[in-house]
């Protein structure tokens, strides 16, 4: 006798393939970026120097159980810098000595911003969801890619499950290979982690997303970046190779980004190397020693 066929296994979760746009609190745009503003963020990128940070410092040692170690990626931030070894800006408790002042937007992403922000006060009305005063005034520039570990080129494209805890929406703009992220239920792989949403992130795309569900009832991972397109973003970065470069523009509260040299006396020592390395081409960074 034929056995019946296994049901199919239901989705634990939402599983939103298709169109998570369709899905409130998450907007997609694959065609937000037009060719000219795509040029002249490429040339911009050409003159920036991105740091490739450790995740400890001297005065914030790994914990137990974990090592040093460099991110999986150089990054750049503008608005403020939120370097790893003085941990990521948290709130409410996580909120001092988190965000460094840094450079502003240069025009092109100072225009895009303001698109962005038009979506997102028509996405979200009021707090919780648009909080006081919010505005994108934060930008994490992640570069992804390949990483050479003696003789060997190692990808390293991708992001584990995290959330972005500046309040409000988040807008993550994509260049070059398309990316898959997923927002998934658990912090760790493996565990429970239901996918409610994912959405392949293609060159010149837009992503909002912003609410409860997408910002705090889950997290979010870069699954995988894809090598197909043979795209190469300047700058050049030592031992490092780019195919992709985001965008996530965020909100932190004014009060709470000062200066480098109004960080506490620790962190100054844990961040000067960094300040110093980007003073050597900013002359904002410059300023700021
Ligand atoms: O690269 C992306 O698409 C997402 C990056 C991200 O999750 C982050 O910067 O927090």
């Amino acid at each position: 006798m034929k056995r019946p066929a296994p049901s199919k296994p239901k989705p634990r979760g939402l599983v939103l393939r298709r169109n998570p746009q369709r899905v409130w609190g998450l907007h997609y745009d694959a065609g937000f970026l037009g060719d000219a503003d795509r040029a002249s963020i490429v040339s911009w990128l050409a003159q920036l120097h991105p740091l490739w940070e450790w995740r400890f410092s001297t005065n914030r040692p790994p914990p137990e159980g974990e090592q040093q170690r460099r991110l999986l990626r150089p990054v750049y931030w503008l608005g403020n810098w939120q370097f790893a070894c003085l941990d990521y800006f948290r709130p409410p408790h996580g909120v001092v000595d988190r965000c460094v002042a840094a450079e502003p937007f240069p025009p092109v992403l100072a225009k895009l911003v303001a698109l962005m922000e038009e979506r997102a006060r028509r996405m979200f009305k009021e707090p919780p969801d648009l909080p006081e005063g919010w505005h994108l005034n934060t930008c994490l520039v992640n570069f992804y890619g390949s990483r050479l570990d003696g003789e060997r080129w190692v990808d390293s494209a991708r992001v584990g499950e995290h959330k972005d805890f500046e309040p409000g929406p988040v807008a993550s703009l994509s260049l070059g290979e398309r990316a898959l992220i997923q927002f998934v239920t658990s912090s760790r792989p493996g565990v429970r982690d239901d996918i409610a949403a994912q959405q392949w992130l293609d060159d010149g795309s837009l992503q909002l997303f912003g609410g409860a569900r997408w910002k705090e009832q889950t997290f979010h991972r870069v699954q995988r970046v894809d090598t197909k397109g043979g795209h190469d973003f300047p700058p050049a970065i030592d031992g490092f190779r780019t195919r992709r470069v985001n965008f996530t523009f965020r909100f932190v509260p004014p009060r709470h980004v000062v200066p480098f040299r109004a960080l506490s006396a620790d962190a100054q020592a844990d961040v000067e190397p960094y300040v110093r390395a980007l003073a050597e081409h900013s002359a904002f960074f410059k300023s700021q020693l």
